[in-house]
């Protein structure tokens, strides 16, 4: 068994950012528009008049003051409400393949690696742009990189799960240095027309290189002490789009076919769920919360990373026990809790220990102990 060691990370910026009041702004047209459209059926009690978005709700419920996006003008349109990306002809690099080969551009270079030297991609991510071929295959071929590459979805915790199975491979040895990479385009899944979660997400790309510890200089990196994943299966976020949708007859425009939740069920179960899973997780490594210097949690909500540090330390959530980056990203789904290491881990030093925790649908949780070499 070979010792595993994150050598780089990189992160992919999109193009555009949307504050709250232009979110709310355009989601408050739609509003406007809908109820002139339906007053007669709304008089008749046929349909149900929709209510305004507030900035005000979103910053007190959530935390989240801003996203990125990959197209602003069509989310904003209140007569389209979801981003216009054009589709590519199949010569071209794919739209998720180009945002992680930028951002495992950027973790190589941290690595001091180049991109021919990887051996394994994991594409993990809440969702994949086509059913195949895998993206992984396209992501591995535009990198030039060696061995094999497979597409994987655990929703929110797909990086924790692609981080413990590039763990593995380096540490059996059937893979030397092998990539985890997350592009989330979750504005596409999203339903922007539905005021419980139309500010919740937000896109972007990750990427994480797992490497042999003795292929890394000495003083690079973090050791990684240990993976744990668990699941346990709940309808309270789900999505139903998938390829049996033609045989149903049904459109992608119904409302189960994008992001549904039961936020509140979700906040109240998860919590207890995560903070259990880091408490026995550390603890199987012989170690105590108190021990641990920095905790990069999932970015879903401000309030769910409160309690869990709370349930963890018995202390509020600060900037250095638990960076927020929620407030900027929004909820990118897998990705959040990477952005959280890869934006506040430098500062620390040799020997500092840290946990990467990701939460959600599945519900799923995945957790990754490391120590600063
Ligand atoms: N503006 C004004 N008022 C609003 C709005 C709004 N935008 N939205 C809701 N309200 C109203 C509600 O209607 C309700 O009114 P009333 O009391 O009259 O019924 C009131 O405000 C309170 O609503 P909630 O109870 O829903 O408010 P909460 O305080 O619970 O906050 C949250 C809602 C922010 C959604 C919160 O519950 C939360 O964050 N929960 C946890 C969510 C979570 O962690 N989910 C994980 C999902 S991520 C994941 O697993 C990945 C999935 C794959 C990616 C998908 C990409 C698209």
């Amino acid at each position: 068994m070979h010792p595993t060691v994150i050598s780089g990370t990189g992160l992919f910026r999109p193009p555009h950012t949307i504050s709250n009041a232009e979110l709310v702004e355009a989601f408050n047209a739609y509003v406007e528009r809908f109820n002139a459209e339906h007053a007669a059926d709304i008089a008749a009690g046929n349909v149900v008049a929709l209510q305004p978005s507030s900035v005000e709700f979103i910053e007190k419920a959530s935390g989240i003051q801003n996203r990125y996006v990959m197209d602003k003008a069509g989310v904003l349109d209140p007569g389209r409400m979801y981003p216009r990306i054009a589709p590519r002809p199949d010569e071209q690099a794919s739209l998720m393949a180009e945002m992680a080969v930028q951002a495992t551009q950027m973790a190589c270079e941290q690595a001091g690696v180049p991109t021919s030297q990887i051996d394994a991609v994991y594409c993990a991510a809440a969702n994949m742009q086509r059913a195949y071929p895998a993206m992984a295959c396209e992501i591995q071929a535009l990198l030039g990189a060696k061995g094999y590459g497979f597409d994987m979805n655990v929703a929110c915790s797909s990086a924790t799960f692609g981080i413990e199975q590039a763990v593995n491979a380096v540490r059996c040895g059937s893979a030397r240095c092998a990539l985890v990479v997350s592009p989330e385009i979750t504005s596409a899944h999203l339903e922007w027309r539905d005021r419980d979660c139309h500010f919740i997400f937000g896109d972007t790309c990750t990427a994480v290189l797992v490497q042999r510890a003795e292929d890394v200089p000495a003083g690079r990196g973090w050791d990684v002490l240990g993976t744990q994943l668990a699941t346990q299966y709940s309808n309270n976020i789900r999505n139903n789009f998938g390829f049996l949708n033609r045989c149903e007859d049904s459109t992608w425009q119904e409302r189960d076919k994008t992001f549904r939740q039961e936020g509140r069920k979700v906040f109240k179960e998860v919590v207890p769920i995560a903070a259990a899973h880091i408490e026995g997780h550390l603890a199987s490594l012989g170690l105590q919360p108190a021990q641990v210097a920095r905790f990069w949690l999932h970015q879903a909500n401000l309030g769910m990373n409160q309690l869990v540090i709370k349930r963890l330390l018995g202390s509020d959530v600060n900037e250095s026990i638990a960076p927020i980056i929620l407030n900027e990203w929004a909820n990118t789904a897998s990705a959040g809790s990477i952005i959280a290491f890869h934006q506040h881990s430098a500062d620390l030093t040799t020997g500092a220990l840290g946990l990467i925790c990701s939460f959600g649908a599945g519900y799923s949780v995945g957790s990754v102990a490391v120590k600063r070499r």
